[in-house]
């Protein structure tokens, strides 16, 4: 069997700490202990000057190697080019993608200093797994200091149509370094098919088969792979004393008033403001609603060095507020916003204790809360989720009830119906959904990535 490198941005958790992460550190951690394994990136650490000096952590037949980054690389790779330039576009947002050329050439020279010190540790029979958009070139610099190793990369985000890609002016660069993969992995079809008409109408790319595509001289895989969650696990987290004990908690504080759930990152993709204001519409429209129904939305700030992440939180915090002083009565808060993480259990709890699940991103590769709410739901009366079209998980997740989260009116709508939605039919939509939850796990993704990247042994 041959050994594994996964590198990714971040690495880790393995143990204990990895349960509590969640689905995709568990996948992997799996993969790299049945193989034997490194585990390469970034420490999350910033020095101020660059240094090559790698960070080694043993866990049996798992190695973890952690790299720190510079002030400047950090500034130009991490919250430069990969969070100011390639996540919004990839996102859609073109009018917050900023391009900075020296950007780019950070983040060019952070892959290929991070290349550099993976070299001298690969064998030559290693599979190399490189994740998402921090890490597009890295297996064009291995390729150029002489490295054959099979190497596939899996992309999180969406990859956007190429109207769109080809706003940013190094778009042929960045394609042709996926091209130095053997296999490249998206979430879903669209994304797919996305990436391959970028290679026929912009490099005049060929497609050879369902599964091949031909351009700059090299042909590669390119396949879809919906990530999954650990369903079996996280069902038995949400039915566990823990998540249980939340769940009575919740139900305590609420006193009989029901509770739409949204979790999130703070992120201007999630839709979050739009959100607030199809639940202040909801409560327009439908009156009877008020006092009665609760929005709870969890979501902590995340990279607050970027300004558009601060300026939503300050967004979202108007909006609550008016809605809340609008609204609110003195045993009653419309809209509960808290800005802080819970662990995995107390999470399930509250999605479990929560009737409607609230998932209207305006853009996202997959989206594993969606996944989460379902699976942490009870078997004898669930709730149900109201899921935007516009995240991977859609495609999969179609019983759910689906909305244009543009659509202020719609999306209250399907709050007003999905509140009122009869058993019967919440247990359909629930065993329709949870069986595709179970047999599209992250177990099967992963496996089904590493068969195609090992291709015939
Ligand atoms: P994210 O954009 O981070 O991931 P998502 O898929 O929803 O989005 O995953 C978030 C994870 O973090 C979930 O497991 C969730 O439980 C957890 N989380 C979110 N808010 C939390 C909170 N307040 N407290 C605790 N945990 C919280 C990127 C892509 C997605 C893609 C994933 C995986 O943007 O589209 O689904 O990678 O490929």
């Amino acid at each position: 069997m041959r050994r594994l490198v996964v590198v990714s941005n971040r690495v880790g958790p393995v143990r204990a700490a990895a349960k509590a992460a969640g689905g995709l550190a568990v996948a992997l951690v799996d993969a790299l202990r049945e193989r034997g394994g490194l585990w390469f990136g970034w420490s999350g650490k910033v020095g101020e000057r660059f240094s090559s000096r790698i960070e080694k952590v043993e866990e049996g037949p798992l190695t973890l190697l952690t790299m720190d980054l510079s002030q400047e690389d950090f500034d130009a790779y991490y919250n430069g080019f990969a969070n100011q330039t390639l996540w919004p576009l990839f996102h859609y947002r073109v009018d917050l993608s900023q391009f900075d050329r020296a950007h780019f050439e950070g983040y060019n020279r952070v892959n290929a200093r991070f290349a550099q010190a993976l070299l001298p540790r690969l064998e030559p029979d290693d599979l190399i797994w490189v994740h998402d958009y921090h890490f597009i070139p890295f297996a064009s610099q291995l390729r150029s200091m002489g490295c054959e190793q099979r190497m596939g990369y899996f992309l999180h985000i969406p990859f956007p149509a190429p109207e769109i890609l080809v706003t940013l002016p190094v778009h042929d660069s960045l394609v042709r370094a996926l091209f130095s993969y053997d296999l490249v992995g998206f979430q879903t079809e669209p994304d797919r098919i996305a990436f391959i008409n970028y290679c026929v109408q912009e490099t005049g790319g060929r497609i050879i088969d369902d599964y091949h595509v031909e351009a700059f001289g090299r042909t590669i895989q390119v396949r879809a792979f919906p990530i999954g969650i650990d369903t079996e696990n996280f069902a038995e987290l949400a039915a566990s004393a823990g998540a249980k004990d939340r769940c009575v908690r919740m139900s305590d504080v609420l006193h009989g008033q029901i509770q739409i759930i949204g979790v999130d990152r703070l992120d201007y993709t999630k839709g979050l403001p739009e959100r607030f204001r199809a639940f202040e519409r909801l409560l327009e429209n439908y009156p009877e609603n008020r006092g009665g129904v609760t929005l709870m939305q969890v979501a902590p700030t995340s990279r607050t060095d970027v300004e558009d992440y601060v300026d939503i939180r300050n967004e979202l915090e108007g909006i609550s507020g008016n809605v809340n002083g609008r609204f609110g009565e003195f045993d009653w808060t419309p809209i509960r916003y808290i800005g802080r993480s819970f662990g995995r259990k107390a999470l399930a709890g509250l999605y479990r204790a929560s009737k409607v699940g609230l998932v209207t991103p305006l853009r996202d590769g997959m989206n594993l809360v969606a996944k989460e709410y379902v699976a942490a739901q009870d078997p004898e009366n669930p709730g149900a989720l109201v899921l935007s079209r516009f995240a991977g998980a859609a495609r999969q997740l179609d019983s759910a009830v689906i909305v244009n989260p543009f659509d202020t009116e719609g999306v209250a709508e399907a709050l007003q119906r999905s509140l009122r939605m009869p058993r019967p039919e919440r247990l359909d939509r629930w065993h329709s959904m949870m069986g595709c939850l179970r047999r599209e796990n992250v177990d099967k993704w992963r496996n089904d990535f590493l068969a195609a990247l090992r291709g015939r042994e």
